[in-house]
C-alpha cells in the first residue's frame, strides 16, 4: 500500500554481517551523491541519541539488562519515534542512507532462538513502517569478518550467533535486496553502489516509485 505518490528522495538501507562495512559504505556513498548534488543525508539504526536510544546503547554496551522482548520493541520503537521524520525528508526531496533498519531488528532477535520470540512474531512491531525502495546487503561469512581484525566488545558480536543472524538475515530477502559481495575491496563496493543507487535515485525522482509499507 502506497504512503506517497510524486518525486520524492530514495530510501536507500544498508544491511548485512557484522563488520561487512556497512558504515564506511554508507559515508562513502553519501558524500558521493552529496558532491554529484544530490540532497543526501545519513541515518543509521539503532539513533543512540534519542531517550529509547540511550536505553538501547546501554543495552549493547552491557551497562544494563533488558527483558529480550522488551528490548526487542524499544529498537523498534527508535524506528517508529524516526518515521515522520524520515516521511518528511523524503517527501522534500532528501534522499536518506540508512545504515541498518528493521530487518537487523528481526534477525538479531529471532537469532536468539527464543521461545514464542520466532521470526513471525519478530516482524510485528516493524510492520507498517515504510518500507525502503532498495535493500543493499552486504554479504561475508562470519570467518572473512573475524579475519578483519576480530569482534568488538558489543553484545552480539560472538562468531556463533553471527552465525545465527545470517541465517536469518537469509529468511527476510525480498525482492528490494541486492545483494553484495562484502569480501571486495572498498573502492570495487563502493562502484557497483554508486551505479545501483543512482538507478534508484533517479526512479524516485521521476516520481515512479510510490513508498511502500513493510510486511503488510
Ligand atoms: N541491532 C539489533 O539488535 N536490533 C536492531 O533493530 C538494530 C540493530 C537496528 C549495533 O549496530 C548492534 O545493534 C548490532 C545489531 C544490533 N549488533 N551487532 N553485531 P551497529 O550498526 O552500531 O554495529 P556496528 O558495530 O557499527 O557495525 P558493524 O556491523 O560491526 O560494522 P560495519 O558497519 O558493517 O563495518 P565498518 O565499521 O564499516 O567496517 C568494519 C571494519 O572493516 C573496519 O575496520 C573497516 O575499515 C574494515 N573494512 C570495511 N570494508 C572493508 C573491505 N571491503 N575490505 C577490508 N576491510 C574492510
Ligand atoms: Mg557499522
Amino acid at each position: 500500500q502506497a504512503v506517497q505518490q510524486g518525486p520524492r528522495g530514495a530510501f536507500i538501507v544498508f544491511e548485512g554481517a557484522d563488520r561487512a562495512g556497512k558504515s564506511t559504505q554508507c559515508q562513502m556513498l553519501v558524500e558521493h551523491l552529496q558532491a554529484s548534488g544530490v540532497n543526501a543525508e545519513l541515518w543509521r539504526f539503532p539513533d543512540r541519541t534519542t531517550a529509547i536510544g540511550k536505553m538501547i546503547n546501554s543495552y549493547l554496551t552491557s551497562q544494563s539488562e533488558i527483558d529480550d522482548a522488551a528490548v526487542h520493541l524499544l529498537f523498534s520503537a527508535n524506528r517508529w519515534e524516526k518515521r515522520e521524520e524520515l516521511l518528511r525528508k523524503l517527501a522534500s526531496g532528501t534522499t536518506l542512507v540508512v545504515d541498518r533498519y528493521a530487518y537487523s531488528g528481526v534477525a538479531f532477535t529471532a537469532a536468539k532462538g527464543l521461545p514464542g520470540l520466532d521470526r513471525a512474531w519478530c516482524t510485528v512491531p516493524d510492520a507498517g513502517l515504510p518500507a525502503p525502495d532498495v535493500v543493499f546487503f552486504l554479504s561475508l561469512t562470519v570467518e572473512q569478518a573475524a579475519a578483519r581484525g576480530g569482534y568488538g566488545e558489543e553484545r552480539y558480536e560472538k562468531a556463533d550467533f553471527q552465525r545465527k543472524v545470517l541465517d536469518q538475515f537469509q529468511a527476510l530477502r525480498d525482492s528490494s535486496w541486492r545483494m553484495i559481495d562484502a569480501s571486495q575491496s572498498i573502492e570495487d563496493i563502493q562502484q557497483q553502489l554508486r551505479e545501483q543507487a543512482a538507478a534508484v535515485v533517479a526512479r524516485c525522482q521521476r516520481g515512479a516509485a510510490p513508498l511502500g509499507r513493510l510486511w503488510e
